[in-house]
């Protein structure tokens, strides 16, 4: 009995380890945890002013005074990483966002990432120019050229996407066909023909507070667009000089200096 007991039970205990593992498989595909939900708020201020729409009124580093009617932008590809380097980039088809100051529902990138702490958030400002050539099946949603974008976001097959859209009334912007002072921004180019805009993003969410991602909350990181951001950094912009930027070289400079605009703030756990 001594000899049958010392057998039987370790070839027990084992078989229910394993049964235990194995049924561990069947909900959580190997080498990940659970789906939890996680948000990325994009807080879109100017300067150290919270951006109000057409009332706002701000300088930009030219010292010319401008309002805002419109700012929209795409954030796409997210993807978040631990303090031991593991990274999880959320599946491409659920991470395309457009971001839309008019509409406060449309702040908030939602995803789903494994549960764990993230210290690190990356993204895209813009459209991959992989998703720009694909088949107009795989554009839904807010990518959709026909519609499911406020205020067009996008120029056609070869030009592509409009990353970022930022308008509004100048005096330093000579009156248009519609008898106001408009400036108009319009940027984009993912590479083909022209040139690449698009931006990668990498934020350090370790001084602001990491991202606890578990199941039951949304962990949110709360992020601060500083639109000003536009109009200086590489190159300073004058309205005057520049009342309308397009597919054209110059929006390099100014994509180059929107693309320093995110700081995060905090995070909600
Ligand atoms: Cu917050």
């Amino acid at each position: 009995m001594k000899y049958f007991s010392n057998m039987i039970l370790p070839a027990i205990a084992s078989l229910l380890i394993l049964a235990a593992c194995s049924k561990e498989k069947e909900t959580t595909p190997a080498g990940s945890n659970t789906l939890a939900p996680l948000s990325v708020e994009f807080d879109n201020i100017v300067g150290g002013q919270n951006l109000q729409l057409n009332t706002g009124v701000y300088k930009n580093a030219k010292g010319e005074t401008f309002s805002v009617s419109i700012l929209q932008y795409f954030i796409s590809n997210i993807s978040v990483k631990k303090a031991d380097g593991t990274e999880y980039v959320v599946p491409q088809d659920s991470s395309y966002f457009l971001i839309r100051e008019s509409d406060p529902a449309t702040r908030f990138a939602r995803v789903k990432v494994p549960e764990g702490e993230y210290t690190s958030l990356t993204f895209t400002l813009g459209v991959d120019s992989l998703r720009h050539t694909m088949d107009l099946s795989k554009r839904k949603g807010v990518l959709d050229p026909a519609g499911g974008m406020e205020d067009g976001m996008y120029w056609g097959w070869t030009m592509g996407y409009i990353f970022l859209k930022l308008e509004g009334i100048s005096s330093a912007a000579p009156v248009d066909g519609t008898g106001q002072h408009k400036y108009r921004y319009h940027i984009g180019g993912y590479g083909s023909p022209n040139f690449n805009n698009i931006k990668t993003v990498t934020i350090d969410l370790r001084a602001g507070g990491v991202a606890k991602v578990r199941q039951g909350r949304e962990a949110n990181i709360h992020l601060m667009a500083d639109i000003s951001k536009a109009f200086t950094g590489t190159h300073d912009f004058s309205i005057a000089e520049w009342p309308m930027i397009m597919l054209n070289d110059i929006s390099i400079k100014m994509a180059n200096n929107y693309a320093t605009m995110f700081r995060h703030d905090h995070t909600e756990n």
